[in-house]
C-alpha cells in the first residue's frame, strides 16, 4: 500500500469526511454556504471548486525543521478555505487574479496573471500569500514538464479561521489551500509529498526562510493522529497520542509578525544556525572554503560533532558545541577570522539573509546550536515515549504523560533561554498554564508572540481553561484587549484533525 504522503489530495463531494458530524459540521456548512453566496455576489458566478488546508499546533520540535530535523505537529480544526473559478481562457482582455475575502477586514487584492511576477515585499498585502501559491504551482508545473497552457484569470474568495500571527500557521494554511485550489481549478492533483515540498518552497517568496513543517502537516495530516514529520525526503508517520491527555492551545495575545520582523527574528536564527554549522565544520577539520560552500545546516555537521563527542566518551553533539563554540556572542569579524571569508559573500545568493547581516549586531552561535541539537533529541524522546504507551498498561499512562510534559517544559526552556524566541506575554502564559495544573507547557510555532500549548489531563480541561481565564485573560478582557465573548477563539482544546482536501459539489 502506498504511504499516505504518496497519495494525491482527497477529493470529496460532501463535508463529513473532513468536518465529521455535530457542531463542527454545521459550522462548516454555514461557512461554505456563505463563501459561495459572497463569491456569487462579488464575481457573478459560482466557484468551480474549493480547497481547504488546516492550521497546526507544533507539539515539540521548534526551530529545527529548517535545520533538517524531524518535528512533531498536529493539524487543528481551524482552516483556510479557498473558493476558485478559472476563466478568461478565450477572452482577449488582460488576465488578472482577483482575491477577495469573506471578512471585511481584508480588502480585495488584484494582481496580474503573470506567474513570474515579483512579490512586492516592501508593501506587505494579505493577498501576497495567494501569489506564493500561484507562483509555486507554475514553478512545479514547469519543473515537471506539465503543460498548463497560458495564464488565465482567476476569481478567488478566501475564508480563514486560523488566527493570524498566532504561531498556528495561518500562513501555511493559506498558501497550501491556495496552491491546492489552483491545482484543482486546472483539474490536476499532485502527490501530497510534492505539494508539501512545493508549498514550503513557494512560501519563501513572502520573505521568510520557512522550514517546511507547517506545509507538510497541513497537507499530510490524518484525523486522530499527530505526525512525526521527517525531511529530505519529506515523510509523515502517524503518532497516536495518549488518550488521557489533551492539548490546550492558548493565545498570549501578542501578535507575532513573522514576515515583517524576519530580518531580526526568524531569518536571523536561520542565519545564526548556518554560521554555527560552518564554524563547527571548520573547528572539526573542514577547510574554510569547503565549509562555507557546502555546509548549510547544523544537521550537515552533526555526524562530525557526534564523532568528536565519541572521543570524549559521549554521543551527544552538544558536547562539541560546548567544547568548540564560545558562549560569548560572536561579532561578524570574529566569524570572518574563522571562515576566512566576508559574511556577505557567504550569503550572496540570499537577499533575505543579507538583510539579516545588515540588522545583526552579533551572533549567538553556541546558544542556537545547543538549542537545535537538544531539541532534535527531545522530538525523538517524545515520539519514543508516546510509542511506549501501547506496550504498557493504562496505569502507566500517567507516568508517560508526565514524561511528555517534562519534555515540553524542556523545549520551552531551550526556546526561551537559548533560542530567545519567547516574549514576556508567553512567559507569563506558560507559567499560568503550569500553575493551573498543566503537565507541561511551551510556546508553539515561531514564537515572539502567538500561542502556547499545554498538555493537560483530559479530566481537568474545563477547570484548567477556567483558571487560565481568571489568571491570564480576565485582566485583558477588562482592559478591552479582547472581547469577553471572543474568549473561546483564544483558548481551546484541540484534537488532531485532518489535512488538506478538495471539494467538488
Ligand atoms: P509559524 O510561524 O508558527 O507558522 C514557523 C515556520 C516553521 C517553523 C516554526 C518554528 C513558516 C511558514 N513556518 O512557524 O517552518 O520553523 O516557525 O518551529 O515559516
Amino acid at each position: 500500500m502506498a504511504r499516505h504522503e504518496q497519495l494525491p489530495v482527497p477529493v470529496y463531494s460532501i463535508l463529513e469526511p473532513v468536518y465529521g458530524d455535530g457542531s463542527q459540521l454545521e459550522e462548516a456548512q454555514l461557512r461554505f454556504n456563505n463563501l459561495k453566496s459572497k463569491f456569487i455576489e462579488v464575481f457573478g458566478h459560482a466557484p468551480d471548486v474549493y480547497a481547504r488546508s488546516p492550521g497546526r499546533v507544533n507539539l515539540i520540535g521548534e526551530h529545527i525543521d529548517y535545520e533538517g530535523y524531524s518535528v512533531l505537529p498536529m493539524a487543528i480544526r481551524q482552516d483556510t478555505i479557498v473558493a476558485i473559478r478559472k476563466h478568461g481562457v478565450e477572452e482577449s482582455n488582460e488576465k488578472r487574479l482577483v482575491i477577495a475575502n469573506v471578512s471585511e477586514k481584508y480588502s480585495v487584492c488584484t494582481y496580474p496573471a503573470d506567474p513570474d511576477q515579483e512579490i512586492d515585499l516592501k508593501n506587505h498585502r494579505w493577498g501576497h500569500y495567494f501569489i506564493c501559491g500561484y507562483k509555486g504551482f507554475y514553478e512545479y508545473a514547469k519543473a515537471e514538464g506539465l503543460d498548463v497552457g497560458l495564464p488565465v484569470s482567476l476569481d478567488v474568495m478566501i475564508d480563514g479561521t486560523v488566527p493570524t500571527g498566532s504561531g498556528l500557521s495561518s500562513s501555511a494554511a493559506f498558501v497550501c489551500s491556495s496552491t491546492i485550489a489552483i491545482m484543482a481549478a486546472f483539474d490536476l492533483n499532485f502527490p501530497k509529498k510534492d505539494l508539501a515540498q512545493l508549498t514550503c518552497e513557494c512560501e519563501k517568496h513572502i520573505g521568510t526562510q520557512s522550514g517546511g513543517m507547517d506545509q507538510a502537516i497541513s497537507v499530510m495530516a490524518q484525523s486522530g493522529f499527530a505526525e512525526l514529520i521527517d525531511f529530505n525526503p519529506i515523510q509523515a508517520t502517524d503518532v497516536q497520542l495518549p488518550a488521557g491527555g489533551s492539548f490546550v492551545i492558548a493565545h498570549s495575545l501578542a501578535e507575532s509578525q513573522k514576515a515583517i520582523t524576519a530580518a531580526t527574528n526568524y531569518n536571523n536564527r536561520v542565519v545564526e544556525c548556518r554560521l554555527a554549522a560552518i564554524v563547527l565544520g571548520i573547528k572539526l577539520g573542514m577547510k574554510p572554503e569547503e565549509a562555507t560552500s557546502k555546509v548549510k545546516t547544523l544537521s550537515d555537521v552533526e555526524e562530525m560533532c557526534v564523532a568528536f563527542a565519541g572521543t570524549h566518551g559521549s554521543t551527544d553533539p552538544v558536547l562539541a558545541v560546548k567544547e568548540l563554540l564560545s558562549e560569548e556572542p560572536y561579532t561578524a569579524e570574529d566569524i570572518e577570522k574563522i571562515t576566512e571569508a566576508d559574511l556577505r559573500s557567504i550569503f550572496a545568493n540570499s537577499p533575505t539573509s543579507l538583510d539579516v547581516l545588515k540588522a545583526a549586531r552579533h551572533y549567538k552561535l553556541f546558544q542556537r546550536a545547543s538549542h537545535v541539537y537538544s531539541e532534535a533529541k527531545r522530538v525523538h524522546a517524545f515520539k519514543d515515549t508516546v510509542s511506549s504507551n501501547s506496550r504498557f498498561s493504562s496505569n502507566r499512562e500517567e507516568e508517560i504523560l508526565k514524561k511528555l510534559g517534562d519534555l515540553m517544559n524542556g523545549s520551552h526552556y531551550s526556546c526561551s533561554v537559548l533560542y530567545e524566541c519567547s516574549c514576556p506575554e508567553l512567559e507569563e502564559l506558560v507559567k499560568v498554564c503550569r500553575d493551573s495544573g498543566a503537565l507541561g507547557a511551551r510556546l508553539t510555532g515561531a514564537g515572539w508572540g502567538g500561542c502556547a500549548v499545554a498538555l493537560v489531563k483530559e479530566s481537568i480541561v474545563p477547570e484548567f481553561i477556567l483558571n487560565l481565564k481568571e489568571q491570564f485573560y480576565q485582566s485583558r478582557i477588562s482592559k478591552g484587549v479582547i472581547e469577553k465573548n471572543d474568549f473561546p477563539l483564544y483558548v481551546f482544546a484541540s484534537k488532531p484533525s485532518s489535512g488538506a482536501a478538495i471539494f467538488k459539489f
